[in-house]
């Protein structure tokens, strides 16, 4: 007899975009064989958690059949490509999410092994013919990750991503992209020459160099990144050993050409802006809150029943965000008034949220996270609900500040660019971080070591009395506190200390 092992699975699905088919099909999946719930993650896609060994292929397998597919979700390959989510913010967010997953096909693994251990029981992976042309036998050192934004929204984080691509609209068409390389932010506590690492801006290139671009930048780091030692193996710590230049011209000699000069670009924020908004498409998008990415139903809020009642009505799709949050896109004024009536039926009607609320992410963490030291997903909420007594008191419930918690240091949330940082030390303990920007450009510093609640709050309070007081007009608290020297800021991940 076999101890009741159990998985998580996670989907990939570059740019986030789902149809209602493969929504119901996930929904029924997560009753099936998982724990009944849905994790939106910080990628832009689904995680089941709880899958039974047993179950794993029959899920797997059920997945395929909507044309859906884990290949490359997790390991040391390219992984799920993000881009910006929401197609009412901009009009070129079908080009991006084309090119996202354009990325993606291009990056995939070869091996006919997936299909031969999940999708069939024939052996058909050969190691003759089943040849890697770009990961080779031994694949990359470490995780890849790519990601797409279009200014002025950051939504992706592109400088936390090992790859970044932010889009240069001139004339009203996306001309090129910038490209960032080396954001990344796994880190281990106590262990000196790992860190955090925000993306360089190394040029520009056009649209049709894109993937061509991404090949290279990938090729490089498999050629050079550090094989022996995992916890020096992401790009970020190959860049800063060949440095940023030898770096560079290692891509460009593989492109065959050189990037242009970086284009100018402005970044407003990198969390969500919710409610319903209209596209240039006359189709309408709700992005809707979902705190901790968690899909569940309580009784009495019933978020999951809610959006398998919309999928069933649905004649647009559904995209995830990268900050675990939803869009309910392209539906028609009808679909629209139907939405409003089932979110309300099902009691998860959008409520007024704190600007703090708005803007917070929470890794998994206990119970699922074998790397967990603390909570995270089961304890911002409440952590927030204290802080925003704190806010009321001072007439900023509405402030938008961006809040992030993890449970470890390896950053699951994209805890080191939040304004507020939090990250598990011990059961009940975090390291609290500070000065990060709101548009997610700037590392933030480590404030307060191992400290439990109590201790967070009264620091808080203190910060944000004094952010009341003395805030400059339109200043945000991660560059208030910065200003105050509350905290120095950081100006290159090997600086960072915890
Ligand atoms: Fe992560 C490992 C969850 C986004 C950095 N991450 C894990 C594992 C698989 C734990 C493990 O190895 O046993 C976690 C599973 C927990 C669980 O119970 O579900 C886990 N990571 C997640 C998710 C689900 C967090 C969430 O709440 O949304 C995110 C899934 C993304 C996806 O759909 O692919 C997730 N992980 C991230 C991000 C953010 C991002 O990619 O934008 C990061 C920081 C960026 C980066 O990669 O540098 C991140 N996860 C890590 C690391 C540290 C990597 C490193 O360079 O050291 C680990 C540990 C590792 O790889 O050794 C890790
Ligand atoms: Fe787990 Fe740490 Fe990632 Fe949170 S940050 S999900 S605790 S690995």
């Amino acid at each position: 007899l076999e101890p009741a092992f159990s998985f998580l699975i996670r989907l990939r699905m570059p740019g986030g975009r789902f149809t209602p088919e493969q929504w119901l099909k996930m929904d029924a999946l997560a009753e099936k064989y998982a724990n009944n719930t849905l994790k939106l993650t910080t990628r832009q896609t689904f995680q089941l958690h709880g899958v039974l060994k047993k179950n794993l292929k029959k899920t797997i397998q059920e997945m395929n059949d909507s044309l859906m597919d884990t290949i490359a979700a997790c390991g040391d390959v390219n992984r799920n490509v993000m881009c910006h989510a929401n197609p009412a913010e901009s009009a070129f967010h079908s080009e991006v999410i084309d090119l996202a997953q354009k990325v993606s096909e291009h990056l995939l693994p070869n091996t006919t092994a997936y299909h031969e251990i999940w999708l069939d029981k024939k052996l058909i992976a050969d190691s003759k013919t089943d040849v890697e042309p770009l990961y080779g036998d031994r694949y990359l050192p470490r995780k890849f990750k790519i990601g797409i934004v279009i200014p002025p929204n950051n939504d992706s984080d592109v400088f936390s991503q090992d790859l970044g691509f932010i889009a240069i609209i001139e004339n009203a068409k996306i001309v090129g992209y910038n490209v960032s390389v080396g954001g990344g932010f796994g880190s281990t506590f106590g262990m000196s020459g790992t860190y955090p690492r925000t993306g360089t801006v190394i040029g520009f290139c056009t649209p049709g160099q894109v993937v061509d671009v991404a090949e290279k930048v990938l090729l490089t780091q498999r050629d050079n990144g550090n094989r022996k030692n995992r916890k020096q193996a992401r790009l970020k710590y190959t860049i800063d050993r060949m440095g940023v230049e030898v770096f560079t011209s290692e891509v460009e000699q593989r492109l065959g050409y050189k990037l242009e000069p970086a284009r100018a670009f402005k970044f407003e924020r990198n969390g969500d802006d919710f409610g319903w908004k209209k596209g240039t498409d006359e189709k309408w998008h709700l992005t809707y809150f979902v705190e901790g990415g968690r899909v569940k139903d309580d009784g009495k809020q019933n978020i999951k029943t809610a959006l398998r009642e919309i999928a069933k009505i649905s004649d647009g799709d559904f995209i995830l965000t990268g900050n675990q949050n939803l869009i309910v896109s392209s539906v028609s004024e009808k679909v629209k008034k139907k939405v409003d009536t089932i979110l309300k039926k099902n009691g998860v009607a959008p409520s007024e949220l704190s600007g703090l609320r708005k803007n917070s992410i929470a890794c998994v963490a206990l119970p699922t996270c074998p790397l967990a030291f603390a909570e995270a997903e089961r304890y911002l909420p409440t952590l927030i609900s204290k802080v925003e007594l704190i806010l009321n008191d001072f007439n900023l419930f509405k402030e938008e500040i961006v809040i992030r918690m993890t449970g470890c240091p390896n950053g699951c949330g994209r805890p080191y660019l939040a304004e507020i940082g939090l990250i598990g030390k011990s059961p009940g303990y975090y390291n609290l971080y500070l000065g990060g920007s709101f548009e997610g450009t700037r590392l933030n510093t480590l404030y307060r070591e191992t400290i439990p609640e109590e201790e967070i709050l009264k620091e808080v309070r203190m910060l944000i009395a004094d952010f009341a007081a003395n805030r400059s007009e339109g200043e945000h608290f991660g560059d208030f506190v910065i200003r105050k020297e509350y905290v120095k800021e950081i100006k290159e991940g090997k600086d960072f200390k915890h």
